[in-house]
């Protein structure tokens, strides 16, 4: 495995990388940073690997495990502000809105445009590091520690839970073309050591209606995920927020920082760690040079439909919030909203 000087060494020598820990791990950081750990054994290599391994990468740096934010707190802050566009790192206390009130509900009625709708939120236990300082065992706790809380799950939420160790590799395939299910095929996650110990500790609840899932170890100890077909972004909401109130109730602890809300693996994830997107068939507007200057406008994020990294199919779009952290719950899926709202106005027009 690369020493922590080789990886600065790529790093430092490349011309032509544009990620965020490029452009934020100056020579004076990594001097400053270089030999510190954490408690749970996590260092700077483990931070910076994947981004000096891939340096295509946007983001470029993980934490190690959530002290990670502290200790590495000179390079990670200056990336955090970065991407999500804040000053200051004085994230609001969680505020979900008024799920009585809310002032969206489907957002393509004609169901013409809006494929599907999700919205997930990460969640760590904070007694726990992140996937390049976890041992195997301390995954397969994890699971259990995951599993008992999904007991609390009842009503609408109600469902199963199913180990990726022992499931086909046909069930895999299909429930990961269906969007449900996650797979150990993104460069960047890997070299980050998301899959280390592969797939132990890794699998998927899924309630009864199959519109909320939970990940269980893929880039985060958990995600949260509501989901289903059409645009009714208010239902998908309202049940993720059930699932987070019931999730909170079960007695499980999660990593949570003054200022940074709630902690993930993945910088560009922290904060309220919300991401709604939508599924949209927006082939006219995505054939316009100025697309990502549109979406960035709205703090959209356009991605192809498996997944981050992927490639559109059709002119279906995954878009969604980019920003996480600096704002509520309810003002994230508010920002994708109006981001969604205004692509759709947008692709009638070039129709
Ligand atoms: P995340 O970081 O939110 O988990 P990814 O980009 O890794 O997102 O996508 C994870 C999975 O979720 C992929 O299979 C993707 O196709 C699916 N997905 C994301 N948004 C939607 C949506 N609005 N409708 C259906 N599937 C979705
Ligand atoms: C990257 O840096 O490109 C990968 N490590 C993925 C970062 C997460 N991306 C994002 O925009 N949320």
């Amino acid at each position: 495995m690369a020493s922590l000087e080789e990886l600065w060494g790529k790093l430092s020598g490349s011309s032509d990388c544009k990620s965020l820990l490029k452009k934020h791990l100056t020579k004076e950081r990594y001097e400053a940073l270089k030999d510190k750990k954490t408690k749970f054994g996590g260092t700077l290599a483990e931070c910076i690997r994947s981004g000096c391994l891939n340096l295509d990468s946007g983001v470029g740096i993980y934490a190690c495990d959530p002290e990670g934010y502290t200790v590495f707190a000179d390079v990670l802050d200056a990336v955090i502000k970065d991407y999500h566009k804040v000053e200051k790192l004085d994230h609001p206390e969680p505020d979900m809105g008024d799920l009585d009130k809310l002032d969206f509900g489907d957002l393509d009625p004609s169901g013409d445009y809006i494929v599907s709708t999700r919205v997930r939120v990460g969640r760590s236990h904070d007694s726990y590091g992140f996937p390049p300082v976890l041992t195997k065992q301390e995954r397969l706790k994890m699971e259990e520690d995951t599993k008992a809380a999904f007991e609390k799950f009842s009503g609408e939420l109600a469902g199963k839970y199913f180990p990726l160790e022992g499931m086909s590799k046909e069930d895999q395939k299909q429930m990961t073309e269906d969007h449900f299910l996650f797979k150990d095929d993104d460069r960047f996650l890997r070299d980050a050591g998301g899959y280390n110990d592969w797939c132990s500790g890794r699998g998927i609840f899924f309630n009864t209606a199959k519109n909320f899932l939970v990940w269980v170890n893929e880039e985060d100890h958990l995600r949260l995920i509501s989901m289903q077909k059409g645009g009714d972004l208010a239902a998908v909401y309202k049940r993720l927020v059930m699932a987070i109130k019931t999730m909170t109730a079960s007695g499980l602890s999660f990593a949570k920082r003054q200022g940074l809300g709630y902690l993930t693996f993945c910088p560009s994830n922290l904060g309220t760690a919300l991401r709604a997107s939508v599924h949209m068939k927006v082939p006219n507007l995505a054939a316009q040079p100025d697309f990502k200057e549109f979406c960035d406008k709205y703090h959209i994020q356009a991605r192809g439909i498996h997944g981050e990294h992927t490639e559109s199919v059709g002119g279906v779009y995954d878009l969604s919030n980019k920003r996480r952290l600096g704002l509520t719950e309810y003002e994230a899926v508010q920002e994708m909203r109006r981001g969604v709202e205004a692509c759709l106005a947008r692709e009638k027009e070039l129709a």
